[in-house]
């Protein structure tokens, strides 16, 4: 019995034959997949959709024989929608598959199966991939199913099989699938049925254990899955057999240990994958002799010092690398990573490592990157990282470190990015000049007050520095001269009141620049001459005032938002030389906006919550790449049509899009444009105002234009007849 619900079916073909066939059968279509193995790199699939396995059935039937002989790839998807029951009973010819005697590959996706009847792949001779993968509501169950209790007949006809994939299935016994060839197995003694498969896939099941032997039969199995399963105990013999395993996952299961011969047969391991599971031991020996491992993931268990000692990783000399982040750590002594030359990447992140040995590190000459960021360290001594000449990248943020030796950096000497956010530090750490090849330096959250024009002396191609978050009071003039090569520079929430004017002449290639919360008054002179500055955010400070000469031409975004300018000035009209294209100075004590308070260039303008009473007309004019238009939360009175007209846009242009709202408009005549501006589109002088919703308006009775009482209430009725709640807050009626 094989109850399968299916509503889509794709057959593929070879290549080759792809010219003598004509046509799909109804309800059909061809389709190229990638092919692994053909030189051309894709094969043609035909791709159908039938509502029930009963169908297919039908459709198998009305392929040629050519067509048939040459179906090589066969994938069931079942989709939700179309959930019938159906069943396909085995008829003379055992079952509709009989047929496609080439078939290479049968993936069964996302379908509502129950049983699998063993003669259903007996012709299978040359499936070499085979993957099912059971619908999310009816789960797969080799272990309670009674068709499935039978594996030795259901696999064993496949000689060919290299591929198995049962992978989001709930599979609980491993030994129902018969991969023992062990006296106890369902197999006779030395009867090896699958011994050509090369990978399986038994990750997201409910396995719970992996008896002794349970694999043996699997000589070639190179690629084991079994992640994401509950598996909790392991026998001492789980993986005999496993002689050609390169690759083992068995990440995210319950282990708390792992029997110290658990490898013992597998000496070609490659790939191991431990991670998130509650390991708190590492019994001595256990990765013994795998002196071809090159990745090991250990990371996200509670793996403790005393666990993970000078004998743990011993003989792993091909190891490149090593994941330990997230486990309780203390501390890492000398010899722990003695054996590890080849060692490129470790992680140790997310310890509580707070002591670390003379030349702990030592022995890894070919270390790339190195993490210990969150940790305990307090302190970093001169012999921390003796002879690491090959490391490119080293993370400390968030330690404690209150104190780097001024020598620690002396071997380092082919770093490019340092780390250090988050600590203790009450200045730029001495001794950082050594590092020459470094290109990012990262000292945000520390205590540091100031910086002088000898902290990064010698930091040549420095160019990220990151101060955010420290207690810097004022920037000097030459604070960064020793940087040529600055590129990106983060100064934000300091206590920064000052910067000399031309604080940053030394630094031309400077491009952004984030001076956000701080305490700044005035900018004036200190950007100017910054010709390749394109990004500056000088958000939530104190400053009193703005010119647009204050700014370099090459700037294109500029974010200050939050302060107190009063007025967007333009002294020298230099509209048409910038090229500024977001602008937000929303939150500041703007009063009125003209032709001059904008270049020319701008796109986006945040002008919300300031205190302008008056937009002049022509303000947008002349502004052709004008997007969007913040006047929202302002004082605005009177708003008149002619402030918001625009120069007629290109049809392949959208309308600029204003927001107008929050404001005290006063509803007369001279307002009465507001119902009609977004009809006005047709003529492409007038923006679109987006949130009409949030426009309020009170009658002015006895101001404005004075219209007369009938005039209102025309107003009034036209208003409310477009039932638009301008009129939320009416006064008069
Ligand atoms: C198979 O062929 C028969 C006879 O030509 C036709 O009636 C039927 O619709 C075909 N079925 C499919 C699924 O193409
Ligand atoms: C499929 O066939 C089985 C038995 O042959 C039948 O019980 C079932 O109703 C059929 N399903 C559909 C959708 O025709
Ligand atoms: C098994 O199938 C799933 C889903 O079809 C796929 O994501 C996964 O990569 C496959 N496993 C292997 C080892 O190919
Ligand atoms: C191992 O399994 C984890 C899931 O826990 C997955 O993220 C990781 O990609 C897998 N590794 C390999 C090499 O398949
Ligand atoms: C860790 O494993 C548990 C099951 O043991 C799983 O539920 C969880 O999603 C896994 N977490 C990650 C980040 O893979
Ligand atoms: C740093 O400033 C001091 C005093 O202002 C000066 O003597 C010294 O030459 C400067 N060093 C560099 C590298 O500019
Ligand atoms: C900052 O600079 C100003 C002006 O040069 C000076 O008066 C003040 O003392 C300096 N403050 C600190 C903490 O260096
Ligand atoms: C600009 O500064 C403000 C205020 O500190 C901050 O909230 C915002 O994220 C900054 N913008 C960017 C893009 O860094
Ligand atoms: C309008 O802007 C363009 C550049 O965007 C400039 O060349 C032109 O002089 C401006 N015209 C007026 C009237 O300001
Ligand atoms: C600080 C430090 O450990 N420096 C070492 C750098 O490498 C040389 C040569 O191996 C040693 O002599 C230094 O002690």
């Amino acid at each position: 019995m094989f109850l399968l619900i299916l509503s889509v079916v794709i057959v593929s073909i070879s290549a080759r034959s792809l010219t003598s066939i004509e046509m799909a059968p109804r309800g059909c279509e061809w389709r190229m997949q990638p092919d692994e193995g053909s030189e051309a790199g894709e094969e043609p699939v035909l791709y159908c959709q039938i509502r029930t396995i009963n169908n297919s059935e039908q459709l198998m039937a009305n392929l040629t024989q050519t067509q048939a002989d040459r179906v090589t790839v066969l994938m069931l998807e079942c989709s939700d929608v179309l959930f019938f029951e159906s069943s396909l009973e085995s008829n003379r010819q055992g079952s509709f598959l009989s047929g496609l005697r080439r078939l290479k590959e049968l993936k069964v996706e996302n379908c509502k199966i129950r049983n699998i009847p063993a003669a259903a792949l007996y012709p299978l001779r040359h499936l070499r991939r085979l993957s099912l993968r059971s619908h999310n509501s009816e789960c797969l169950d080799l272990a309670d199913n009674n068709i499935w209790n039978t594996p030795r007949d259901l696999f064993c006809p496949l000689y060919s099989l290299t591929h198995l994939n049962l992978t989001r299935n709930k599979l609980q016994d491993v030994s129902a699938l018969g991969f023992s060839d062990w006296g106890n197995g369902p197999l006779a003694p030395g009867r090896a049925c699958v011994n050509s498969l090369e990978v399986a896939d038994l990750s997201h099941n409910d396995i719970i254990t992996l008896p002794d032997n349970g694999f043996s039969a699997l000589r070639s199995l190179e690629e084991l899955y079994l992640e994401n399963n509950a598996i909790s105990t392991l026998g001492d013999r789980a993986f005999v057999g496993l002689s050609a395993l390169l690759t083992l996952n068995l990440s995210s299961n319950c282990l708390v240990d792992l029997p110290p011969d658990l490898f013992q047969s597998s000496r070609e391991l490659r790939h191991i994958y431990l991670h998130n599971n509650s390991l708190s031991v590492l019994a001595p020996g256990l990765l013994e002799g795998l002196d071809q491992l090159q990745v090991l993931d250990l990371s996200h268990n509670e793996l403790t010092s005393r666990w993970v000692n000078r004998d743990t990783f011993s003989g792993l000399v091909r190891l490149v690398v090593l994941n330990l982040a997230n486990n309780q750590l203390t501390r890492v002594d000398a010899n722990l990573f003695h054996d590890l030359y080849s060692l490129q990447i470790l992680n140790l992140e997310y310890n509580a490592i707070s002591v670390i040995t003379e030349s702990a590190f030592a022995e890894l000459k070919n270390l790339h990157a190195l993490t210990l960021t969150n940790n305990k360290i307090a302190r970093i001594e001169s012999y921390h990282f003796t002879g690491m000449y090959a490391l490119n990248q080293l993370l400390l943020d968030s330690n404690e470190i209150e104190y780097i030796h001024p020598r620690a950096f002396e071997n380092v000497t082919n770093l490019q990015d340092l780390g250090l956010n988050g600590n203790m530090l009450g200045g730029v750490p001495a001794g950082i000049g050594q590092l020459r090849f470094l290109k990012t330096l990262d000292l945000g959250k520390n205590h540091i007050e100031s910086v002088t024009n000898s902290s990064f002396e010698g930091l040549d191609l420095l160019y990220g520095l990151r101060l955010v978050d420290n207690h810097i009071v004022n920037i000097s003039r030459d604070a960064f001269s020793t940087l040529p090569s600055l590129q990106v520079l983060n100064l934000a929430s300091n206590k920064i009141k000052y910067v000399e004017q031309s604080a940053f002449s030394s630094n031309p290639t400077l491009k952004a620049i984030r001076l956000d919360a701080n305490e700044l008054t005035d900018i004036s002179g200190v950007f100017t001459n910054l010709q390749s500055l394109v990004w500056l955010n000088v958000s939530s400070n104190k400053l009193l005032w703005f010119d647009f000469s204050h700014l370099p031409t090459s700037l294109d975004w500029l974010d200050m938002h939050d302060n107190q300018v009063t007025e967007l000035g333009n002294y020298y009209d230099v509209r048409n030389s910038l090229r500024i294209k977001m602008l937000d100075v929303s939150f500041n004590l703007i009063t009125d906006i003209r032709e001059n308070s904008l270049p020319d260039s701008i796109e986006t303008l945040f002008l919300n919550n300031n205190k302008i009473t008056r937009v002049e007309p022509k303000t947008f004019l002349n502004k052709s790449n004008l997007k969007k238009v913040v006047l929202y939360g302002n004082e605005l009175v009177y708003l008149n049509l002619a402030a918001l007209s625009l120069n007629p846009v290109t049809s392949d242009k959208d309308l600029p899009q204003f927001y107008i709202g929050g404001n005290p408009f006063y509803c007369d005549c001279k307002m009465e444009w507001l119902l009609r501006i977004n009809h006005l589109s047709n003529l492409r002088q007038y923006p679109q105002v987006l949130d009409l919703d949030a426009v309020t308006c009170e009658l002015a009775h006895s101001r404005g234009c004075a219209a007369s009482a009938s005039a209102q209430f025309e107003i009034v009725e036209l208003f409310v007849s477009l039932r638009n709640p301008l009129f939320r807050s009416v006064s008069l009626l």
